[in-house]
Protein backbone atom coordinates (compact mmCIF):
# COMPACT_ATOMS: atom_id res chain seq x y z
CA UNK A 1 0.00 0.00 0.00
CA UNK A 2 1.26 3.50 -0.45
CA UNK A 3 1.84 5.61 2.38
CA UNK A 4 -0.76 8.41 0.99
CA UNK A 5 -3.24 6.00 0.57
CA UNK A 6 -2.37 4.78 4.11
CA UNK A 7 -2.96 8.44 5.75
CA UNK A 8 -5.90 8.84 3.73
CA UNK A 9 -7.55 5.34 5.54
CA UNK A 10 -5.83 6.22 8.35
CA UNK A 11 -7.64 9.80 8.87
CA UNK A 12 -10.96 8.20 7.70
CA UNK A 13 -10.60 5.55 10.47
CA UNK A 14 -9.84 8.75 13.01
CA UNK A 15 -12.61 10.74 11.69
CA UNK A 16 -15.31 8.20 12.13
CA UNK A 17 -13.67 6.89 15.77
CA UNK A 18 -13.15 10.34 17.66
CA UNK A 19 -15.90 12.70 15.51
CA UNK A 20 -18.69 11.11 14.02
CA UNK A 21 -19.68 7.20 14.14
CA UNK A 22 -23.26 8.40 13.32
CA UNK A 23 -21.86 9.75 9.49
CA UNK A 24 -20.81 5.92 8.91
CA UNK A 25 -24.47 4.53 10.88
CA UNK A 26 -22.38 3.00 13.45
CA UNK A 27 -22.17 3.55 17.58
CA UNK A 28 -19.52 3.57 19.91
CA UNK A 29 -19.91 1.55 23.42
CA UNK A 30 -18.54 3.68 26.41
CA UNK A 31 -14.96 2.78 26.07
CA UNK A 32 -15.39 3.69 22.53
CA UNK A 33 -15.40 0.70 20.42
CA UNK A 34 -17.03 -0.71 17.38
CA UNK A 35 -17.66 -3.18 15.35
CA UNK A 36 -14.52 -3.76 12.86
CA UNK A 37 -16.10 -4.95 10.03
CA UNK A 38 -19.45 -2.96 10.09
CA UNK A 39 -17.31 0.21 9.99
CA UNK A 40 -15.36 -0.99 7.18
CA UNK A 41 -18.32 -2.10 4.93
CA UNK A 42 -19.38 1.57 5.95
CA UNK A 43 -16.45 3.29 4.60
CA UNK A 44 -16.03 1.60 1.79
CA UNK A 45 -19.18 2.28 0.76
CA UNK A 46 -19.13 5.92 1.58
CA UNK A 47 -15.59 6.42 0.00
CA UNK A 48 -15.45 3.42 -2.48
CA UNK A 49 -12.57 2.30 -1.97
CA UNK A 50 -10.62 0.03 -4.59
CA UNK A 51 -9.74 -2.97 -3.57
CA UNK A 52 -11.51 -2.85 -0.27
CA UNK A 53 -10.08 -1.89 3.02
CA UNK A 54 -10.04 -4.74 5.38
CA UNK A 55 -8.71 -5.76 8.57
CA UNK A 56 -5.61 -6.73 7.32
CA UNK A 57 -5.34 -2.85 5.43
CA UNK A 58 -6.07 -1.52 8.87
CA UNK A 59 -3.54 -3.97 10.59
CA UNK A 60 -0.62 -2.93 8.15
CA UNK A 61 -1.16 0.58 8.86
CA UNK A 62 -0.77 0.06 12.51
CA UNK A 63 1.77 -1.25 12.11
CA UNK A 64 3.52 0.93 10.02
CA UNK A 65 2.48 4.22 11.57
CA UNK A 66 4.44 6.63 13.63
CA UNK A 67 2.03 6.83 16.55
CA UNK A 68 -0.38 4.13 17.94
CA UNK A 69 -3.87 5.44 16.73
CA UNK A 70 -6.05 2.67 17.46
CA UNK A 71 -6.43 -0.37 19.04
CA UNK A 72 -8.10 -3.58 17.66
CA UNK A 73 -9.32 -6.14 20.05
CA UNK A 74 -12.21 -9.04 19.32
CA UNK A 75 -13.52 -7.98 16.34
CA UNK A 76 -13.65 -4.11 17.35
CA UNK A 77 -11.99 -1.24 17.07
CA UNK A 78 -11.20 1.91 18.76
CA UNK A 79 -9.28 5.44 18.71
CA UNK A 80 -7.02 5.53 21.57
CA UNK A 81 -7.53 9.61 21.85
CA UNK A 82 -8.07 12.65 20.35
CA UNK A 83 -12.14 11.60 21.15
CA UNK A 84 -14.77 15.10 20.20
CA UNK A 85 -17.87 13.34 20.72
CA UNK A 86 -20.45 14.73 23.01
CA UNK A 87 -20.29 11.89 24.96
CA UNK A 88 -17.14 11.44 26.94
CA UNK A 89 -15.73 8.15 26.36
CA UNK A 90 -14.48 6.47 29.41
CA UNK A 91 -11.32 6.15 30.84
CA UNK A 92 -9.76 4.72 33.57
CA UNK A 93 -7.64 7.36 35.39
CA UNK A 94 -3.93 5.82 35.52
CA UNK A 95 -0.74 7.00 37.41
CA UNK A 96 1.16 9.76 34.96
CA UNK A 97 4.85 10.22 35.44
CA UNK A 98 6.10 13.11 37.45
CA UNK A 99 6.60 15.40 34.10
CA UNK A 100 4.75 15.36 31.11
CA UNK A 101 4.62 17.72 28.66
CA UNK A 102 2.62 19.70 25.84
CA UNK A 103 3.42 21.44 22.73
CA UNK A 104 1.92 24.23 21.31
CA UNK A 105 2.06 27.10 19.47
CA UNK A 106 3.51 30.65 20.48
CA UNK A 107 -0.23 32.16 19.81
CA UNK A 108 -1.88 30.26 22.35
CA UNK A 109 0.77 30.79 25.41
CA UNK A 110 -0.83 33.64 26.85
CA UNK A 111 -4.37 32.04 26.75
CA UNK A 112 -2.63 29.05 28.08
CA UNK A 113 -0.85 30.74 31.05
CA UNK A 114 -3.79 32.41 32.11
CA UNK A 115 -6.82 29.97 31.60
CA UNK A 116 -4.43 26.51 31.88
CA UNK A 117 -4.23 23.41 29.27
CA UNK A 118 -8.29 23.28 27.86
CA UNK A 119 -9.18 20.35 26.45
CA UNK A 120 -10.80 22.90 23.73
CA UNK A 121 -12.58 20.67 20.53
CA UNK A 122 -11.15 17.26 22.42
CA UNK A 123 -12.85 15.40 25.40
CA UNK A 124 -9.14 16.05 26.88
CA UNK A 125 -6.11 18.00 27.12
CA UNK A 126 -3.25 15.81 25.01
CA UNK A 127 -0.36 15.27 26.44
CA UNK A 128 3.11 13.85 25.30
CA UNK A 129 5.19 11.67 27.56
CA UNK A 130 8.32 13.01 26.42
CA UNK A 131 10.06 16.67 24.48
CA UNK A 132 10.47 15.15 21.61
CA UNK A 133 7.16 13.63 21.19
CA UNK A 134 5.82 17.48 22.44
CA UNK A 135 7.79 19.05 20.10
CA UNK A 136 6.72 17.02 17.31
CA UNK A 137 2.84 17.73 18.33
CA UNK A 138 3.21 21.42 18.64
CA UNK A 139 4.75 21.76 14.96
CA UNK A 140 1.36 20.90 13.34
CA UNK A 141 1.00 24.76 14.61
CA UNK A 142 4.22 26.24 14.90
CA UNK A 143 7.57 25.51 13.02
CA UNK A 144 9.29 26.37 16.50
CA UNK A 145 6.65 25.33 19.13
CA UNK A 146 6.55 26.66 22.73
CA UNK A 147 7.08 23.47 25.10
CA UNK A 148 5.62 23.39 27.90
CA UNK A 149 6.40 20.77 31.17
CA UNK A 150 3.71 19.66 33.41
CA UNK A 151 4.20 18.90 37.31
CA UNK A 152 1.73 16.08 37.47
CA UNK A 153 1.45 15.69 41.52
CA UNK A 154 0.61 19.23 41.50
CA UNK A 155 -2.40 18.96 39.10
CA UNK A 156 -3.42 15.80 40.82
CA UNK A 157 -3.49 17.53 44.23
CA UNK A 158 -5.95 20.21 42.51
CA UNK A 159 -8.08 16.79 41.82
CA UNK A 160 -6.96 17.21 38.08
CA UNK A 161 -7.32 13.02 36.72
CA UNK A 162 -5.00 11.84 34.42
CA UNK A 163 -5.71 8.76 32.01
CA UNK A 164 -3.31 6.41 29.67
CA UNK A 165 -3.70 7.04 25.44
CA UNK A 166 -0.57 5.25 24.55
CA UNK A 167 2.67 5.00 25.52
CA UNK A 168 3.87 8.75 24.64
CA UNK A 169 0.26 10.38 24.95
CA UNK A 170 -1.31 10.84 28.02
CA UNK A 171 -4.98 12.50 28.52
CA UNK A 172 -6.10 14.59 31.44
CA UNK A 173 -9.44 16.64 32.18
CA UNK A 174 -7.68 20.02 32.02
CA UNK A 175 -4.33 21.65 33.61
CA UNK A 176 -4.07 24.40 35.58
CA UNK A 177 -1.64 27.47 34.83
CA UNK A 178 -0.09 27.20 38.00
CA UNK A 179 1.11 23.60 37.32
CA UNK A 180 2.60 24.46 34.05
CA UNK A 181 6.18 25.92 33.15
CA UNK A 182 7.38 27.42 30.00
CA UNK A 183 10.59 24.91 29.23
CA UNK A 184 11.52 26.02 25.76
CA UNK A 185 9.56 29.32 24.51
C1 LIG B 1 -4.39 24.65 22.63
C2 LIG B 1 -2.53 14.70 17.37
C3 LIG B 1 -5.65 28.63 23.96
C4 LIG B 1 -3.44 23.48 22.72
C5 LIG B 1 -1.37 15.08 18.26
C6 LIG B 1 -3.50 22.94 21.30
C7 LIG B 1 -1.88 14.90 19.67
C8 LIG B 1 -5.27 26.37 24.18
C9 LIG B 1 -4.90 23.29 20.85
C10 LIG B 1 -3.38 15.04 19.53
C11 LIG B 1 -5.69 26.41 25.53
C12 LIG B 1 -5.82 22.11 20.79
C13 LIG B 1 -3.89 16.29 20.20
C14 LIG B 1 -6.09 27.66 26.06
C15 LIG B 1 -5.11 24.39 25.07
N1 LIG B 1 -6.05 28.73 25.25
N2 LIG B 1 -5.25 27.47 23.40
N3 LIG B 1 -6.50 27.79 27.33
N4 LIG B 1 -5.59 25.16 26.05
N5 LIG B 1 -4.92 25.11 23.93
O1 LIG B 1 -5.36 19.32 18.25
O2 LIG B 1 -2.65 18.57 21.96
O3 LIG B 1 -1.99 12.96 14.73
O4 LIG B 1 -7.05 19.46 20.15
O5 LIG B 1 -2.14 23.89 23.12
O6 LIG B 1 -0.21 14.32 18.01
O7 LIG B 1 -2.42 19.81 19.71
O8 LIG B 1 -4.36 13.39 15.36
O9 LIG B 1 -4.67 19.16 20.71
O10 LIG B 1 -2.56 23.56 20.47
O11 LIG B 1 -1.55 13.68 20.25
O12 LIG B 1 -3.24 11.26 16.02
O13 LIG B 1 -5.44 24.19 21.81
O14 LIG B 1 -3.65 15.09 18.11
O15 LIG B 1 -2.58 13.32 17.13
O16 LIG B 1 -5.43 21.33 19.69
O17 LIG B 1 -3.13 17.42 19.75
P1 LIG B 1 -5.70 19.78 19.65
P2 LIG B 1 -3.13 18.81 20.57
P3 LIG B 1 -3.07 12.68 15.73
Amino acid sequence: MKHDQAVIISKKLSYALRHHPEKYGVELDEEGWTDLSLLLDAINIRHHFTPPVTEETVRQIMAHSDKKRFEISDGRIRALYGHSLPVLIHKEPAEPPSVLYHGTAHRFLSSIMQSGLQPMGRQYVHLSADYKTADQVGQRRDSSPVILSVDTAAAQQMGIRFYRGNDSVWLADRIPADCLVTIRK
